[in-house]
């Protein structure tokens, strides 16, 4: 649950195996680096429930492991307690954004303030794509997007 007086981020994609945990690990990097952790609460889930239990994809772990980042998370699906604790859900893509605001809809007192990563990329590229089929490239891609778009969220909020 999140601390009453800190902040929540929960990063959300389709699987939570290859953005959101990239996301996730590139935040918590940022806010740990920051002396911050006191303060965040940070998670990462999935709109479907296809991967629950994985470990996040092997490229995405070698994406994160060439910048000597770690992460233990196991792929999740979203709850309907998560619109009720977290400040905000940032999601990767349009379809992550009409799942998430088709459940919001059916949770009473939706706390979450629902929005895309990529609202706060300084070179306002809006989508961060599935890299799901895609290359190592594409992978580094979404890394670079989630670093530019994670320092600009964590600015916006200390
Ligand atoms: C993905 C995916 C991604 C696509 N991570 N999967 Cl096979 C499938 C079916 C339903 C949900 C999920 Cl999560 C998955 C496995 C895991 N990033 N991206 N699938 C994907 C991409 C483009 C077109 C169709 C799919 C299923």
């Amino acid at each position: 649950m999140a601390a009453s007086s800190g902040k929540s981020v929960l990063f959300v994609c389709l699987g939570n195996i290859c953005r959101s945990p990239i996301a996730e690990a590139v935040f918590r990097k940022m806010v740990t680096d920051n002396g911050d952790t006191n303060n965040w609460l940070i998670d990462s889930g999935a709109v479907s429930d296809w991967n629950t239990g994985s470990s996040p994809d092997t490229r995405a772990l070698a994406c994160l492991r060439k910048q000597s980042i770690e992460t233990d998370h196991r792929a999740r699906k979203v709850t309907k307690e998560d619109f009720l604790s977290f400040d905000y859900i940032l999601c990767m893509d349009e379809s992550n954004l009409r799942d998430l605001n088709k459940k919001a809809n059916s949770v009473k007192n939706c706390k979450a303030k629902i929005e895309l990563l990529g609202k706060y990329d300084p070179q306002e590229q809006l989508i961060i794509q599935d890299p799901y089929y895609g290359s190592e490239e594409d992978f580094e891609k979404v890394y670079e997007q989630c670093l530019r778009c994670c320092k600009a969220f964590l600015e916006s909020h200390s």
